[in-house]
């Protein structure tokens, strides 16, 4: 399958997923005009325009961060948590992380002015807190193992510094302990970062 990507974009926790789950993948990055690496229009692939994009061998077209990974977890049988509950939680911490941080990013990402910068930072510490609580002294956001929930995470991490707001001591050591995966390290080199 392919995942059209941006480097160091959201569209990195597919990819580490991509590589936990051991799903064969080819990534297609998208250039300023829209076309794909592999010559295509991506606005005709996908209208939304966004990355992470999935197309599946058959040739189906799936969007939204969140459908991509829990389709990645169900094609390969990992990355899900076999307890329903924490089934559920995974999914709810995606939803959250979406909702309250990913989106909160946005006023740092393009040059919005400073008082909507203040609010969103106000709004990604709560939600840190929020994750921090959950984690606790675990080694991944929703239980000992790893899940989807995880590899959104990491992006997550990665990208606050943008947003100039510190990270809990635990979600730090996170970020830390998921750098060194021999997944992470493989996307991060993947696509050019290092
Ligand atoms: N709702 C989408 C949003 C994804 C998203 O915001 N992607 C950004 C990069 S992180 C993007 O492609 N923005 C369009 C652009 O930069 O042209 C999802 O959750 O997958």
């Amino acid at each position: 399958m392919n995942l059209f990507y941006y480097p160091a974009a959201c569209s990195l926790a597919d990819h580490i997923a991509l590589i936990e789950a051991g799903l064969p993948y080819k990534l297609l990055s998208i250039d300023r005009d829209k076309k794909t690496e592999d010559g295509r229009d991506f606005l005709a692939i996908n209208p939304k325009g966004y990355i992470p994009t999935l197309e599946t061998d058959d040739g189906t077209i799936m969007t939204e961060n969140q459908v991509i990974l829990a389709y990645i977890a169900e094609q390969s049988g990992k990355l899900l948590p076999e307890d329903r509950v924490l089934r559920w939680r995974t999914f709810e911490a995606l939803a959250f992380m979406s909702s309250e941080i990913h989106g909160a990013y946005s006023p740092f990402f393009r040059d919005f002015p400073e008082p909507e910068k203040v609010r969103a930072r106000e709004k990604i510490k709560k939600a840190f807190a929020i994750l921090s609580d959950q984690m606790g002294e675990q080694a991944f956001l929703v239980s000992d193992e790893m899940t989807i929930a995880d590899c959104y995470l990491f992006w997550i991490l990665m990208a606050a510094p943008k947003s100039g707001v510190d990270l809990p001591e635990n979600l730090h050591n996170c970020f830390t302990r998921m750098k060194a995966m021999p997944s992470v390290t493989r996307a991060l080199a993947e696509e050019g970062l290092g």
